[in-house]
């Protein structure tokens, strides 16, 4: 009732959209908000390393939050209180990214949501709630957290916009904007005027499109819920067959990775990766303490902390140096109405490195001889991480079309799904619904070929 009482005021919103921006009061067209925001506007257009907006200080920054319709209360949210933790897992649970066919929807743990919110130097005041005022009942959130980017020759402190979510019910009530906006506030508050995100929806202007792709690691259960085809012929045993992929890992030296490595882990990381022209730079070592250790499972006062992270490395038995790292992280999804099964248990390739890359090969670096050489190494790599997350009880292991992945997609039997989501296509020829696309904010950069040598992201 009291969502209902509230929607009535949410006319409003379209005026307090036009809140600082006297211009949109004009746009009518496509993208009445982002044509607003200091984003590339249009593809193809010249691209200008750097910032679009003039430059400012926090001085120059709205110092109240905007206004909300009434009915509705702005509440920052501190995640590492239990109740208001799951007040927004409750939200993400119940409200965020879903297929098209409403099949799936991602539920977030509790330990993803706290390791993913709450990384060094991390500020509170951007992880922002909405309730309904006579309530309380959280209706909204936008989160924000610190992280240092390099786009090309630029590195930049930035914010990452994640978990943008309005509840079901408030839906096209123009609260995303003001979410945003707000975010963009807080942010700007601390001196900083940038942000990377990803969405599956197109807005203007991405800067990198990829695609996910699926490795089955459970045929009987992927084929049982829809999100892989049975093809005509083709059997659950053969398909088990085709996909096995043993309980041994099978490099000399792979072992999961403990908190001594970081320091070695950190420069092989920043090495490989300096290699992408956009990327997260991991320049402090307790940035990689955090992506990659604190995210094991663990007990903590006699509770068991589910694992978020799982983070290997491959250290040379003779020389005892990390030559590799590889790592997945864990992020379920809701089986919507299948009287069998609940979760889809999905693993998501997450960051790896390999010296491989810097190694002499033939006559350069280029050679063939060279991506023979890296690309089996590569192949190596992914193969032993889909064993520990086939062992540790995974369903299906996800990568997108960034990094070095096309060069083991394909090789590994990962098929390409039909959404950003979801779902091994029968066809994969056919385009994906949905792409999973790069943003950057306040930043104008030359778009990345098909997506590859991007940043991985959470
Ligand atoms: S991506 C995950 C987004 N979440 C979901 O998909 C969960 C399920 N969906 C929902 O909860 C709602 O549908 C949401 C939109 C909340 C997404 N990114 O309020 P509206 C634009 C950016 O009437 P609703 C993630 O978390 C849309 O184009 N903009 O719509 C990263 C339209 O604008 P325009 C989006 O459906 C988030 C306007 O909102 C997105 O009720 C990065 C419509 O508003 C989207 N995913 O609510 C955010 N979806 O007319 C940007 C819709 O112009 C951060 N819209 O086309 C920017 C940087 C900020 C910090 C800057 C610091 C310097």
């Amino acid at each position: 009732d009291d969502i209902r009482k509230a929607l009535q005021a949410m006319d409003l919103m379209k005026l307090l959209e036009a809140q600082g921006n006297p211009s949109n009061s004009k746009a009518l067209g496509e993208h009445k908000f982002w044509k607003t925001q200091p984003v590339p506007q249009t593809e193809g257009s010249e691209y200008k390393e750097g910032p679009i907006d003039e430059p400012k200080t926090p001085a120059d920054v709205r110092q109240e939050p905007l206004a909300l319709p009434a009915g509705f209360v702005w509440s920052t949210m501190d995640v590492k209180n239990e109740e208001q933790m799951l007040e927004v897992h409750t939200l993400l649970t119940e409200n965020y990214v879903e297929d098209d066919d409403a099949m799936f929807r991602f539920r977030y743990t509790k330990e993803f949501l706290l390791w993913a919110l709450t990384p060094p130097g991390y500020e509170e005041e951007w992880h922002i709630g909405v309730r309904v005022q006579k309530t309380g009942k959280l209706v909204g959130f936008i989160s924000g957290i610190k992280i240092e980017i390099r786009a090309r020759e630029k590195t930049f402190d930035s914010a990452e916009i994640n978990f943008l979510c309005v509840h079901k019910k408030l839906r096209s009530k123009r609260l995303a904007p003001v979410l945003i906006k707000e975010v963009t506030r807080r942010v700007n508050l601390t001196n900083i005027w940038q942000a990377i995100y990803t969405a599956g929806v197109v807005i203007p202007t991405p800067f990198a499109t990829c695609r996910y792709y699926h490795r089955n690691l459970n045929p009987p259960k992927l084929v049982d819920i829809g999100f892989s085809p049975l093809p005509r012929g083709q059997t659950i045993a053969r398909l088990v067959r085709q996909y096995a992929v043993g309980t041994a890992t099978s490099t000399p030296g792979f072992r999961e990775m403990v908190a001594d490595d970081v320091p070695q882990v950190a420069t092989l990381l920043r090495r490989y990766l300096a290699r992408f022209p956009i990327m997260q730079t991991f320049s402090k070592d307790e940035d990689v303490m955090h992506w990659f250790i604190s995210g094991l499972g663990r007990e903590e006062n006699g509770k068991r902390v589910e694992q978020v992270v799982w983070a290997y490395v491959v250290e040379d038995p003779t020389t005892h140096e990390i030559t590799d790292m590889v790592s997945f992280y864990c992020l379920p999804s809701t089986i919507m109405q299948h009287p069998k099964h609940d979760v889809l248990n999905a693993a998501y390739m997450y960051y790896y490195a390999s010296d491989v890359v810097f190694s002499a090969g033939g006559s350069g670096e280029d050679s063939d001889q060279h991506k023979v050489k890296v690309e089996e190494r590569l192949n190596a790599l992914i193969r032993d991480l889909m064993v520990m997350a086939q062992t540790n009880g995974f369903d299906v292991l996800n990568a997108l079309t960034l990094m070095d992945n096309n060069m083991f997609l394909n090789q590994q039997q990962f098929g390409p799904g039909d959404g950003y989501l979801v779902c091994i296509v029968t066809n994969p020829d056919e385009p994906a619904n949905h792409d999973y696309l790069h943003y950057l904010y306040n930043w104008s950069t030359a778009p990345i070929d098909g997506g590859l040598n991007t940043t991985a992201k959470r």
